[in-house]
């Protein structure tokens, strides 16, 4: 590759067609044209959706290039120290709206498609999102390269380019059924390969000791395979600054194609053999979310990810000449969960085996280069590795994190003489149930910080996750809450309502200053804002119920309530319970109980994805849906009770559902959900919270007032307490009169076409043993629906209170997230 001063400077960028806004209708046309025809290949007469929207997007990324390379050129020009942000899943949503804000075309690209009679709201549904995760760490990846874009901090993103990225669900007889996602069929004009900037990756092998010219004693690992990582690129533009940042993902491929001879012998299988085992690391997105899977190829893909994003760094990134001494002046990689942890061995392998560092000096080095966020309080949920398994793998790695480990245990043998119990607590290789390697610990001992992402989950990673470590090095541990970004998630997402609030702030600044939407605490007493806060509610409910109609032929009814629990299936979120709620309603209306005119017309609309392997979670999916069925059929509720299912969450839904909403579902049993973000996107777009005291609700609570939010259930510490004490979930079916009777109809098969045994797995499960104490919250669940009906019946109070709680969450901004990294971790 031929690069550097040897070209004429008068040549360095084309001076041709103006490639930065401001730009007219016109040229936005001949410039889409030009790309239709010359790009594509053809005629706008002759063209399809997909070569439209093909050469749109291609139009509209040409505008953010010069960008791109001005912003490269300028962190070359002056380094500083770069976050390399290094996660497995990246879960970015549609690319082409944030695009078209992000370099303000939005409004000429509208007209430009106009003038070409072309409806560019049909193009932008041409997309296929990159689904390449499984939720909340996935998204909250996502929204942070935006938010770092945005304010201009030098990022790389590492991960991986999977061929298929989480599964397309639909639903067969209400039970879910799982499709391969070929994100990357029609095309994908977000990207850049670049084959020349590919790494090679070592898996299996042996290890050897031999003495270098010093006389030292060196380890040599010679793999036994091999495989290629291609970067792709993608832009991630901050918003109208002029930044853009770079996503680089690896896709993997055979080393050395396929094999000739054995081809023209005839045996194609064989021959291509070794090109399907290398392309199979990147092939597809494990779709676990929140229980790792503990397969080989899970490991590989790991192992292959951050390989290749360390070589980058090191060999491509930074200058020939770097003393590699000077490292943690000049990056930190952050762990996104325990997924990339195996870059702790492969940086000591770098330093030590190929740079012929000092074990010392190489540590010394290594721990001033990663931090780590965990994302869970789910013991289930740690990440471990069988010894056998990850020593057959990565043979060296092994090695290497048992001479961390044995460094690291002389340490805590030093801090707590004759303590042999909690040297076997705190070793990064467990005994039982089989030798294997903690990922968190080996996290904790190499990183500068360990972070959790809201208040409680940081207090309850210290006291119960790694109370040990805490103990340690209690100045390691801190908190960032987690935050989402205003640019996708209110500004894209929900137009009208932004609208609104620059009108009444007289500013758009707020996009990018979240705390500004403090002004509009007033105007919740203002009558005539809120009947114009109504109106957007409104006219947003009525996009979803278009959306609904043509995506899922469900109808929405637009003057409902409108109840939404959309996240993964898990039973720590409980859908089980929002289900319980839901057929109370409908059996206190049965039972005569329940007077139909005292039920407050409600939808209740899921969205929920269950792992392909979690029993329990698609039991409860087909659950939901057989109850949706009967309710919304039955003429005793008289369409005051609808229960609406649309299969597929995701991003793009997401964006049309949030801004939707009235009532925004947060019930996980207090201790368990980490952080959540959903909660912050909702009460960001104007919906109530009714929601525990866990996560982050916790802090929304806070910000908006406890008259602004629908708090019930147990405590952390009351959780805790009962469980000891002994938890008896059938205890409360006996006490309480509304449960048994919700609980009989749902076991009685009136769901699931007189089939008890049909909803028994979740029935059962609830009443013997509910490890997530559902039955303990339902009375107190059921007491706080009760406050939201007299809270939704008096109109005027509830805008007041949903406008207070946009006008009280721009904390929750991924901005001031990355600000929190920046002061307390990154220091970049
Ligand atoms: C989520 N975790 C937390 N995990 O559950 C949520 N896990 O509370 C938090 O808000 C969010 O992270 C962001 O911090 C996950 O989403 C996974 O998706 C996952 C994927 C693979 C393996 C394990």
């Amino acid at each position: 590759n031929r690069r550097g001063s040897a070209f004429p400077a008068s040549h360095e960028l084309a001076t041709g067609p103006v490639k930065s806004p401001p730009v007219t209708v016109d040229g936005f046309v001949q410039e889409f044209l030009s790309e239709l025809n010359y790009g594509q290949g053809v005629k706008l007469s002759q063209s399809t959706i997909n070569d439209q929207y093909l050469a749109l997007a291609r139009t509209v990324r040409s505008y953010l290039m010069a960008a791109w390379l001005e912003t490269g050129h300028r962190r070359r020009k002056n380094p500083t120290k770069m976050v390399a942000y290094l996660s497995a899943e990246y879960l970015l949503g549609r690319q082409l709206g944030n695009a078209l804000l992000s370099t303000n075309l939005i409004s000429i690209a509208e007209q430009a498609m106009h003038e070409c009679g072309i409806d560019i709201a049909e193009l932008r549904a041409q997309e296929i999102e990159p689904g390449l995760g499984n939720g909340g760490l996935g998204r909250l990846a996502a929204c942070f390269v935006d938010s770092l874009a945005t304010m201009d901090v030098p990022t790389i993103g590492y991960g991986i380019r999977y061929e298929y990225g989480i599964f397309r669900q639909s639903f067969e007889d209400g039970r879910q059924v799982e499709q391969p996602d070929p994100w990357l069929r029609l095309g994908s004009p977000w990207e850049f390969p670049h084959p020349e900037r590919a790494v090679t990756v070592g898996f299996g092998g042996q290890t050897e000791e031999s003495a270098d010219e010093e006389g030292r004693n060196r380890c040599r690992w010679t793999p036994e395979r091999q495989v290629r990582g291609v970067p792709y690129h993608y832009m991630v533009p901050g918003y109208r600054n002029g930044v853009v940042n770079t996503l680089r993902l690896w896709s993997a491929e055979a080393h050395e194609g396929f094999d000739l001879q054995v081809f023209n012998s005839g045996d194609y299988a064989r021959a291509t053999q070794a090109q399907t085992v290398a392309e199979n690391i990147s092939k597809v997105l494990y779709p676990d979310d929140s229980t790792p899977q503990g397969k080989e190829l899970r490991l590989q893909q790991q192992y292959f990810f951050v390989a290749c994003s360390l070589h980058d760094f090191i060999e491509n990134t930074l200058p020939g000449d770097f003393d590699l001494q000077n490292l943690p002046k000049r990056i930190i990689f952050q762990l996104n969960d325990t997924h990339p942890v195996i870059a702790v061995p492969e940086l000591m392998r770098l330093l030590v085996d190929e740079k012929g560092f000092d074990w010392d000096e190489a540590w010394a080095i290594t721990q001033q280069c990663f931090a780590y966020t965990c994302h869970t309080l789910l013991p289930e949920a740690l990440e471990v590795w069988p010894v056998e398994l990850l020593g057959r793998l990565l043979p060296r790695h092994l090695e290497i994190i048992y001479r961390i480990n044995d460094d690291f245990l002389a340490q805590v043998r030093e801090a707590f003489p004759g303590d042999e119990w909690r040297v076997r607590r705190m070793s990064i290789i467990a005994e039982h149930p089989q030798r294997s390697v903690r990922m968190a610990f080996l996290a904790t001992v190499a990183a500068v910080k360990v972070n959790g992402v809201a208040a409680l989950h940081s207090q309850l990673l210290r006291d119960n996750v790694l109370p040990d470590f805490a103990e340690l090095w209690p100045e390691k541990f801190t908190n960032v809450t987690n935050g989402i970004t205003p640019r996708r998630f209110v500004r894209l997402a929900n137009r009208r309502l932004s609208g609104l609030v620059t009108e009444a702030l007289g500013t758009e600044e707020w996009v990018t200053d979240l705390d500004l939407l403090r002004g509009l605490e007033p105007l919740a007493d203002d009558a005539a804002f809120r009947e114009q806060f109504r109106q957007v509610k409104a006219a947003n409910k009525n996009r979803l119920a278009l959306v609904l109609e043509g995506r899922d032929g469900l109808v929405l009814e637009q003057d409902h309530l409108i109840d939404v629990m959309v996240k993964r299936l898990h039973e720590y979120k409980r859908q089980s319970l929002k289900l319980l709620h839901v057929v109370s309603l409908y059996e206190g209306v049965r039972s005569g109980r329940l007077p139909i005119e005292r039920v407050t017309p409600r939808t209740v609309l899921f969205g929920a994805k269950a792992a392909p392997g979690y029993h329990l979670a698609k039991e409860t999916i087909a659950l939901i849906n057989h109850v949706a069925a009967v309710v919304n059929e039955d003429p005793i509720m008289q369409g005051r009770l609808k229960v609406l299912f649309p299969a597929n969450y995701n991003v793009n839904l997401a964006e049309k559902i949030i801004p939707a909403a009235d009532l925004s579902e947060q019930i996980s049993l207090a201790g368990k959900e980490a952080s959540g973000t959903g909660n912050m996107k909702f009460a960001l777009n104007g919906a109530l919270t009714i929601g525990t005291d866990d996560g982050a609700n916790v802090e929304i609570r806070q910000l908006v007032g406890d008259d602004n939010f629908f708090l019930f259930g147990l405590s952390e510490p009351e959780v805790e307490a009962l469980r000891k004490e002994g938890y008896v979930p059938s205890s409360y079916y006996e006490q309480d009169p509304v449960l048994r009777a919700t609980l009989d109809l749902i076991g009685s098969g009136h769901f699931t076409n007189g089939s008890r045994h049909s909803a028994a797995a979740v029935v059962d499960n609830l009443l013997h043993h509910d490890p997530f104490m559902a039955l303990a919250d339902f009375q107190a669940y059921l007491a706080a629906q009760d406050r939201v009906d007299e809270a939704y019946a008096d109109q005027d109070a509830w805008s007041r209170m949903a406008i207070l709680n946009v006008a009280r969450c721009g904390f929750f901004s991924s901005d001031r997230s990355m600000r929190d990294y920046l002061d307390k971790i990154w220091h970049a």
